[in-house]
């Protein structure tokens, strides 16, 4: 560990920010807030107002919020800046995953929000994993109350690194009226959409400002020996020895500055702004992390893959080595993934063509054909190391969906992988069973805004439905069954003749079949016919249901040396079972699965509940390993009940929990739950 901050040079060259942060903190309207502050729009728009650069898709303005990613890219004091806002709702959190790997710094968006912790700490842990150097932005200040002073006792237990506290706020009257900078030293009052004009430190604000600069100093010495020496020796650091400490630290991820000021207003963004400009790390700092030689051949790693309606794909992606212009043939890990058809500088929706991107800059390539979200692309002849691995999303939720008009079926199939493209967090599971298209995804939000895109975006009207559960049915007792098919109608006839000797086994041993046929009662060539009509009657049982946990021994039958045949004996083997099975007490199988819940702890009381109110049997709990404050839940649970689940557990835990499951058994149901779903089945045959 470096004891000096004489390193703590400014980093240049374009970088790339991503605001990320709990739902609804205000991401959107930062973004539009810097963007209007630094120039690159004119006026101010509002979320509320549905005139933002952020969210200008159909779909986030209707549901006034993001629902992906928006990038806008801007020049603030002669660099230039990407900003990726990421929504915040866990149920789009893979347009943020996708994202981190390419950005120098992430701008944590946050409020003084109790309940909204959790949710600030998962976003926190991904980036402390990830060592991504990250600033809290603590917004909506305007809404603060005296409860603003104890700011880091609010949110450090959201973060494993130390918080720094960078501003204080000061007051006029009740309200927050401006701030302290405590690296500076200085006194701002804010300026609505301009910038905080210098005021006297005087009074009680500099009186408070002396112990919380002192505060912020003892953390930053925590990783600077000098530093503590002085302090300890009660020598006046100098200012640029501050900064510089405030730029390594927070380069090397071991602190999290925290700035604060409110979006819609425009407070405290320059100072956000010069913060980055001053003390965020650039891209050396980040390919380094990367393992990324910037002195290397051509190295783009695609942070999102959208596909628009004029300019077809296009794979936004940060330059991380060389630079990368039009006609620049690339290629993944996989393989030659097409040639870049234009360089797009982005702001929202509006793209403008411009020349070759340079080391750093984060742009829009258009017709990469074969690009995915997450891919590391080189200009070389031999493929790039990836420099991140995105793990696979485990859904929580899934509706079954089938086009409106028949016709249509074709282009769903094609929309369908388009918007598996643009978010790989969506699943799709062909139920030939059911004959059903399943999409599985991550919440009701996601779910609707993915059909509302295949509408929108790709033309096809889409009808929505619970999927089917798969239940299944077996029997309770044996049966020795005659199963005859005689039919003699003039000429040639037909003829088969079966007895099937029909037995329960146990659960999850399926079905075999077995041939007990003696002195050729049956000959040879015919048995395997009525297997197959044995079988065949097994896909729908008296219940409605495919039929399993059962042994079919042909154990006797008959046949005639003419009107005999494969087709007469499978139609035996079908009536067989058919006319048998009612008689053998069948019984309903529902699938029970083993489901895992996590959640922070005060709310594991209310999950228990909810999983018991559920048909659950809850195995127990534990505390959720490396993670203070949290619980596993495990119990075993019934599929239909695990259908909106998701939505009941983020319910009772502010939106921080989550489960995944898995099949454990299938077990007999009984009783009115097992009427209604037989009564249904017939109903909908
Ligand atoms: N009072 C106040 N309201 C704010 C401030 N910033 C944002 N808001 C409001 O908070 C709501 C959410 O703002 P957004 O900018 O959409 O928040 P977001 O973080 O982008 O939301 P998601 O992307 O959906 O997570 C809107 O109604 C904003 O007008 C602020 O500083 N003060
Ligand atoms: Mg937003």
């Amino acid at each position: 560990m470096a004891t000096n901050g004489s390193n703590g040079t400014r980093a240049t060259g374009p970088r790339c920010v991503a605001l990320v942060g709990p739902f609804q903190s205000g991401k959107t309207t930062l973004l539009e807030a810097i963007l209007a502050r630094s120039g690159a729009i004119p006026r101010q728009g509002g979320v509320e107002a549905g005139n933002t650069v952020g969210d200008a898709s159909k779909e986030a303005r209707h549901h006034r919020m993001s629902v992906e990613l928006s990038v806008a890219t801007t020049n603030f004091m002669g660099d230039v800046y990407t900003f990726l806002d990421c929504p915040g709702s866990v149920e789009f959190v893979h347009d943020m995953r996708a994202v981190l790997p390419a950005i120098d710094v992430a701008v944590v968006v946050c409020e003084m929000d109790e309940k909204k912790v959790p949710q600030l700490q998962l976003i926190l842990r991904e980036l402390e994993d990830q060592k991504i150097p990250r600033i809290l932005f603590v917004n909506k200040i305007d809404k603060a109350d005296a409860g603003v002073h104890d700011v880091l006792k609010l949110l450090q237990p959201a973060s494993r690194t130390k918080l720094i506290l960078r501003q204080i706020p000061t007051f006029s009257g009740d309200l927050i009226s401006g701030f302290v900078d405590l690296a500076l030293e200085r006194a701002f009052v804010y300026k609505e959409h301009a910038p905080s004009v210098v005021v006297p430190l005087e009074g009680d604000a500099a009186d408070r400002e002396k112990t919380a600069r002192f505060s912020m100093l003892e953390t930053l010495a925590d990783h600077d020996d000098e530093l503590m020496e002085q302090l300890l020796e009660d020598i006046q650091p100098p200012r640029d020895k501050v900064f510089d400490d405030l730029t390594r630290e927070l380069r090397d991820s071991v602190v999290c500055p925290v700035l604060m000021g409110t979006a819609t207003r425009a407070n405290g963004v320059l100072r956000l702004l010069k913060a980055l400009r001053h003390e965020s790390p650039g891209i050396a700092e980040t390919a380094a992390r990367l393992g990324v030689k910037t002195s290397s051949d051509t190295v783009a790693y695609v942070l999102k893959t959208q596909n628009t309606t004029h300019g077809g794909k296009m794979s936004i992606a940060r330059v991380l080595a060389g630079q990368i212009g039009d006609g620049t043939t690339l290629l993944s890990a996989e393989e030659e993934v097409g040639r870049v058809a234009g360089v797009f500088k982005l702001l929202g929706q509006n793209s403008e063509k411009r020349g070759p991107a340079a080391l750093g800059e984060t742009v829009a390539f258009a017709k990469l054909d074969k690009a995915k979200t997450g891919d590391t692309l080189t200009a070389g002849k031999q493929a790039h190391a990836a420099v991140a691995k995105i793990e696979a999303y485990t859904p929580v939720l899934a509706i079954a969906i089938s086009a409106k008009e028949r016709k249509d079926d074709v282009k769903l199939g094609q929309a369908l992988n388009k918007l598996v493209e643009e978010d790989p967090s969506i699943t799709i599971v062909h139920n030939a069973e059911a004959h059903e298209v399943v999409l599985w995804g991550q919440g009701e939000m996601h779910l609707r805004v993915a059909t509302e895109r295949l509408s929108d975006r790709y033309g096809v009207a889409i009808e929505r439905r619970q999927p089917t559960v798969g239940y299944r049915e077996t029997i309770r007792k044996g049966i020795v069954q005659r199963g005859r098919h005689k039919k003699q109608s003039g000429g040639h006839g037909q003829y088969g003749d079966v007895v099937l000797d029909i037995k329960p086994m146990p659960r999850g041993a399926g079905f075999s079949f077995e041939d007990k046929i003696t002195g050729g009662v049956v000959p040879r060539n015919y048995i395997p016919s009525v297997e197959e009509g044995v079988i065949e009657a097994l896909k729908h049982g008296p219940l409605g249901f495919p039929v399993v946990d059962l042994h079919v021994a042909l154990v006797d039958g008959s046949y005639h040396t003419v009107d005999s045949s494969d087709m007469a004996f499978r139609t035996a083997g079908r009536i067989g079972v058919a006319e048998g099975l009612p008689q053998c007490q069948p019984v309903l199988l529902e699938p029970i699965h083993l489901v895992e819940i996590v959640c922070p702890s005060e709310a594991t009381a209310k999950i228990n509940a909810l999983m018991s109110g559920r048909r659950g049997q809850i195995l127990g709990f534990d505390t959720r390993e490396g993670w203070d404050g949290w619980d596993v839940v495990r119990a075993k649970m019934p599929e239909a009940e695990i259908g909106d689940l998701i939505v009941e557990i983020r319910s009772a835990t502010a939106g921080a929990g989550t489960f995944t499951f898995k099949f454990d058994h299938m077990a007999e149901l009984t009783g009115r739950t097992a009427d209604q779903i037989v009564a249904a089945r017939r109903a909908a045959e």
